[in-house]
């Protein structure tokens, strides 16, 4: 069962930096994922850790609030047939050294901190990550 869905994605700094954007914009594109908002900001880092509060405990949370603050990001909502999923598997797995071939961070990925993207994991976080971002 397909249905049309939408979901978060984010370019990260370390490929806003490299000038990946048009890149990362023409994979969604070509796979059937229309970009319905978009949005080049920059976040504080006390936006970066409500953003990612469910990583709160991790060891990795300061570090990653402070690196999605670092620098600009592009926010966009993405829609197509089952958006949350595909998006997901353009992606690639967190670590781009075991991301498969032709995913977006085993192309781009520098490594598991600067992996170029995020994208919602389910329907339910892409809803709070869209009013997040893009308050309706
Ligand atoms: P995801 O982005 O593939 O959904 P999550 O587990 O939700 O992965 O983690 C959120 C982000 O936190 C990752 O994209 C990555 O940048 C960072 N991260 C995850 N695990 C680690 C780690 O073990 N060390 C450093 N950063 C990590
Ligand atoms: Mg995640």
């Amino acid at each position: 069962m397909s249905k049309v869905e939408q979901t978060l994605s984010i370019i990260k700094p370390d490929a806003v930096e490299r000038n990946l954007i048009e890149e990362i914009k023409s994979i969604f594109l070509k796979n059937n994922l229309i970009i319905k908002e978009d949005k080049k900001i920059q976040i504080t880092k006390e936006e970066a850790a409500e953003f990612y509060k469910i990583h709160q405990s991790k060891p990795f949370y300061d570090a990653l609030c402070s690196y999605l603050s670092s620098g600009p990001i592009v926010v966009m909502v993405l829609e197509g047939e089952n958006a949350v999923s595909k998006n997901r598997k353009l992606m690639g797995a967190t670590d781009p050294k075991n991301a498969d071939e032709n995913t977006i961070r085993k192309l781009y990925g520098i490594s598991i901190d600067k992996n170029s993207v995020h994208g919602s994991d389910s329907i339910e976080n892409a809803k709070q990550e869209i009013n997040f971002f893009f308050k309706s």
